[in-house]
Parts: C-alpha cells; structure tokens; sequence
C-alpha cells in the first residue's frame, strides 16, 4: 500500500457514455431510483492565454457556487483514457487560493482579481439515477443523464473515492456498470464542455487536444 497524502479530499471517479434510447429502462432494471431533475447553468472560466484549462484545471459557476476540478495527487495509478478521476473543491476561498497558486499571483486574491473571463456558459438538464451499493461498496452509484442547451446529450457513471484503494474499486464498479448497461465503449467519450469548446472555440479545443488535456 502506498503511503497516503494527510490531505486527501474525496476523488470522482466517472465514465461518460452515449445514452442510447432506452437507457432509463434499462437503468432501472438494474435496479437504479431516479432521485432528482434539476436544471442548471454552468460558467466555465479561464485566462484569455488558457492557463487553467492547459493545466487540466476546471473553474466553473454553476448556479450560486464556485467549483473547481482539479487531477488528483493520489487516485487510481496510471488512469488514462475513457474513465478519470478529479478533485473537486468547493470552497469559493479554497478554490480561490489553488487559483492564485496556479497563476502564479504573488499572494492569494479573490476569484474576481484574476483576470478570469467565462469561455463557455451552458444550460443543462440532468436526471440523476442512484444505483444501490453493490459488492459491500460503502457508497451506491451515481448515472448522470445530461441534454445540454446546445443540442447535446451525455451520460456519466460516477462512484467518489476517498482512498486509494476505494478508487481502484469504483474504476472497476464504473466499468461493471456501462457493461451492463451496454454503453463501454473503448475510446472516451466526449463531455459536454468538450463538444462545446469544439463547436464554439475551436482554438481553444485545438490548444488543449494538442496539449492531451482533451
Ligand atoms: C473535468 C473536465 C471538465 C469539466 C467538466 O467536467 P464534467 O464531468 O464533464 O462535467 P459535468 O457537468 O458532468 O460535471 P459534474 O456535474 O459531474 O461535476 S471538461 C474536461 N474535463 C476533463 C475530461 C477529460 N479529459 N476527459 C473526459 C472523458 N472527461 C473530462
């Protein structure tokens, strides 16, 4: 066992996926509750020179809050490909001190000090499935059905970890489920920030598919 940060925070293990027509029967076969519908608005936001997003680092309003997704200093080993793992932070003066550090500013400012600017805003609708824990798992899985206002649908299978050895468990209990669900597809699928970034910033999304960020 590797020796384990004091700070560790808890890590969203996800795999995205295609929803094909169906998906909530079969989900719910599988024994999967809806446990909510919620509309919500995203606003990403980086530095015009993309900083944030070349470092793989994701600051975004959604609604009220601030969050941030961050690659975890510790998760499953050697992650690439069609599952990932991020840390998310929450706190607006945490998220605002991870940012002041990443750009370098000589000491931590608030959010609105950075020179940050939106690049992508987005509505999306969600359904939220709970699938009940499975193989003595502490915590159940979550399925994400997202259609976002630009015409676009995803589907996210997403277990949180809070150690290393929980991730290694919820990487393979995301593979188990999108098998069952007949959704594991070998090479990632795009999300919606993606597909937005390619069809409304294609130099953005050209920087960070040539920087492996994408
Ligand atoms: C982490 C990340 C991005 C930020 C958006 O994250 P995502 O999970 O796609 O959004 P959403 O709305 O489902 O967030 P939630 O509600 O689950 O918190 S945009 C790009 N990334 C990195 C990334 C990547 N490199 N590859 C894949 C397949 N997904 C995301």
């Amino acid at each position: 066992m590797l020796p384990m940060p004091s700070l560790r925070g808890t890590i969203e293990v996800e795999r995205k996926f295609v929803p094909l027509p169906g998906v909530e029967d079969h989900l719910r076969a599988l024994g999967a509750e809806l446990q909510y519908e919620l509309v919500f608005q995203d606003s990403y936001y980086d530095r015009p020179d993309f900083r944030l997003t070349l470092a793989d680092l994701w600051l975004r309003r959604r609604g009220d809050r601030w969050e941030l997704k961050q690659p975890p200093a510790w998760g499953v080993r050697g992650l690439r490909g069609a599952s990932t793992q991020y840390l998310e932070l929450s706190g607006e003066d945490d998220i605002a001190r991870r940012v002041s550090e990443e750009l370098g500013a000589p000491s931590p400012l608030g959010l609105d000090a950075l020179g940050l600017q939106p690049f992508a805003t987005f509505v999306t609708h969600r359904r939220q499935f709970q699938l009940p824990p499975r193989g003595g798992a502490a915590r159940g899985v979550v399925v994400d059905l997202d259609t976002a206002d630009f015409g676009f649908a995803v589907g996210e299978v997403e277990v949180l970890a809070e150690t290393q050895e929980e991730a290694q468990s919820a990487l393979r209990e995301v593979e188990e489920i999108c098998q069952e669900l007949g959704v594991l597809s070998d090479s990632p699928v795009p999300g919606k920030m993606s597909t937005f970034l390619r069809l409304n910033r294609p130099e953005h999304y050209a920087r960070l598919v040539e920087a492996s960020v994408l």
